[in-house]
């Protein structure tokens, strides 16, 4: 009788899976560390952690256990990291990042990851602010450098740590995925801290804080003062917008209102100038057209030296953050950047007339935070067998799609040379008409399951809905990449009808590994992928 009881006992305990309690991770992590909360979500429960980063709380989540730790990074400054370990786990680990200057830890990403069965991890990198604040960084290195890198790592590592022991298990593999700030956050690990990831999705990265940050200044200059000739209202850029869609859609073979390949168009600016016939609210003046040739070129400054690119055509769209400027002042992320990370001046009305190129000097010779993602040498990363599939949006308003270009030929000059092949660890694809992050115009197929994408298009949207394999999905791609040693061609991207799964696929195109480009056969439905095909340029 005792026996038999006690053996019931044995075995009601041993169907409680796994033990989510704080008391059962005490002791895991070093003496830094608080574990701030331990909670145990059962299937279809919600999480709310609010920040001014992620306001929106989970819901719709599957059974998991929800950790919250925080980590003294320096005897100023500590970060936090959440981790989701969901009950169904598929033994791989991700890791997801944040957007501008914000902070919180992005439980929205994790929720996505822990549905397709990943344990999943983000840190609030050292702050709470929203993405245009850089507030939080005034006089306060220590925190800059967590931004910067420091509270992602610490993160991984201990993240890490709390999963392999709830689970019991080594961790098979380790990924991670996000865009913007989120993408330099993956470059960052790859170059300084190669073993962390086995594969990495970046998009639409924010590499280059020092010069992007001092540019996202210059190019709200270069439209201001509000009453100068200069001055192009934001009135006017669905007009501009128009015109370059007239112009350079059909420049590409195809008019289907995506503008493919915007560095093949020929654009002729002129066509938008006044005359004594034009109605005024619908055409440029000849110096309302020079600041246009501005934010269309390169910034080179001083001694022919590259300082920025600029944007491609077609994104005249997302311009209401960086070039607007309908309130007269140009954006917080270049202003806030500059006086909080760089200047070390709370000043409000700080005069931005001696603001140029010599910023940018300085802020290369301080690098706040040591943010920059610009050690091109990637080879530890594909030494150690690491994977990186990079994106980015063709009609980006907000981070230039020029700069992942950049990105992608500077790791060519610095690995070729030394005989490191690039494409056996590093694809690049663009991404026709796609926005910053997510999002397109024209209908552009842009969806691809990366970083942030899909709780765009709902809370509980995970992977790409219909189309669960490695030819649509960038993340299902880099496993295989990863696991199965399957390099990654064409990617197809889906544009759901008005972005609303529900309402089913409107178009479907492939992506091509830069600088291939997609080309219609001229026969079938142009919305068909399979229309479609990769052709390289000349013979490389
Ligand atoms: C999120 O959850 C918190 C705590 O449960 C709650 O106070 C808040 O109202 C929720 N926010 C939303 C938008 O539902
Ligand atoms: C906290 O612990 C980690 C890991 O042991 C260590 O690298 C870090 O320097 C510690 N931080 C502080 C503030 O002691
Ligand atoms: C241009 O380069 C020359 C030679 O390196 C240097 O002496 C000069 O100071 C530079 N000019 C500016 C304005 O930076
Ligand atoms: C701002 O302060 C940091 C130290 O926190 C310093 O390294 C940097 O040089 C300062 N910036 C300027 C422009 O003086
Ligand atoms: C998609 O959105 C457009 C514009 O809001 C609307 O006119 C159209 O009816 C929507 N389509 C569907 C299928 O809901
Ligand atoms: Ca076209």
């Amino acid at each position: 009788m005792h026996t038999a009881f006690l053996l019931v006992l044995l075995y009601s305990f041993r169907t409680t899976a796994f033990e989510c309690t704080r008391s059962f991770f005490i002791g895991i992590l070093p003496p830094n560390t608080t574990i701030t909360s331990v909670v145990s979500v059962p299937a279809g429960g919600s999480f709310a952690d609010p920040s001014p980063e992620f306001p929106t709380n989970d819901t719709g989540l599957p059974a998991l256990c929800a950790i919250k730790v925080n980590v003294l990074s320096s005897p100023t400054s500590s970060f936090n990291f959440g981790l989701f370990l969901p009950e169904a786990w598929n033994s791989r680990f991700i890791g997801s990042g944040n957007g501008g200057f914000g902070g919180g830890i992005n439980w929205n990403d994790m929720e996505t990851n822990s549905l397709s069965g990943f344990a999943s991890m983000s840190t609030d990198t050292g702050h709470l602010s929203g993405v245009g604040d850089a507030s939080w960084a005034l006089n306060n290195p220590e925190s800059q450098i967590d931004w910067g890198f420091r509270a992602m790592h610490g993160s991984v590592v201990l993240a890490k740590d709390l999963t392999r022991h709830y689970y019991g298990e080594e961790i098979k593999y380790s990924y991670y995925s996000a865009c913007s700030t989120g993408g330099r956050q993956g470059l960052k690990e790859i170059q300084m801290f190669p073993e962390d990831f086995d594969g990495i999705l970046v998009g639409a990265p924010a590499w280059w804080t020092t010069h992007l940050q001092t540019w996202s200044l210059e190019i709200g200059l270069w439209n201001l003062p509000l009453d100068g000739a200069n001055h192009i209202p934001s009135s006017l850029f669905p007009v501009i917008s128009d015109e370059v869609f007239k112009q350079c859609d059909s420049q590409d073979g195809l008019a289907d209102g995506i503008i493919s390949d915007p560095v093949g168009c020929n654009f002729f600016l002129e066509a938008l100038l006044c005359t004594p016939a034009s109605s005024k609210s619908a055409c440029l003046t000849a110096s309302q057209l020079q600041t246009l040739y501005k934010i269309y070129s390169d910034w080179v400054d001083r001694n022919d030296t590259f300082v920025f690119p600029h944007f491609m055509l077609g994104s005249e769209a997302q311009y209401g953050a960086l070039v607007d400027t309908d309130s007269g002042v140009a954006s917080p992320l270049g202003t806030s950047w500059v006086l909080n990370f760089l200047l070390n001046s709370s000043s409000t009305d700080y005069n931005w007339a001696n603001f140029g190129y010599s910023t940018v000097q300085l802020a290369d010779t301080i690098n706040p935070g040591q943010a920059n993602a610009d050690d091109f040498d990637l080879s530890p990363f594909a030494r150690r067998g690491g994977k990186l599939i990079h994106y980015h949006g063709l009609s980006d308003g907000l981070i230039p799609t020029g700069s992942s270009i950049y990105f992608y030929k500077q790791v060519l000059s610095t690995l070729l040379p030394k005989g490191v092949s690039v494409p056996d660890f590093y694809r690049f694809y663009l991404v026709p008409g796609m926005q910053h992050c997510s999002g397109s115009v024209g209908d552009a197929p842009w969806y691809i399951g990366g970083g942030g994408q899909p709780f765009t298009l709902g809370t509980t949207v995970h992977g790409v809905p219909g189309f669960e394999d490695s030819k649509h999905d960038a993340l299902l791609a880099l496993m295989q990449w990863v696991e199965h040693d399957i390099a990654p061609q064409e990617i197809v991207a889906t544009k759901y009808v008005n972005d609303s799964v529900a309402l089913g696929v409107r178009r479907q195109r492939p992506l091509c590994p830069f600088p291939s480009q997609a080309k219609y056969h001229g026969l079938g439905n142009p919305d068909l992928a399979t229309s479609w095909e990769c052709q390289a340029l000349g013979t490389f």
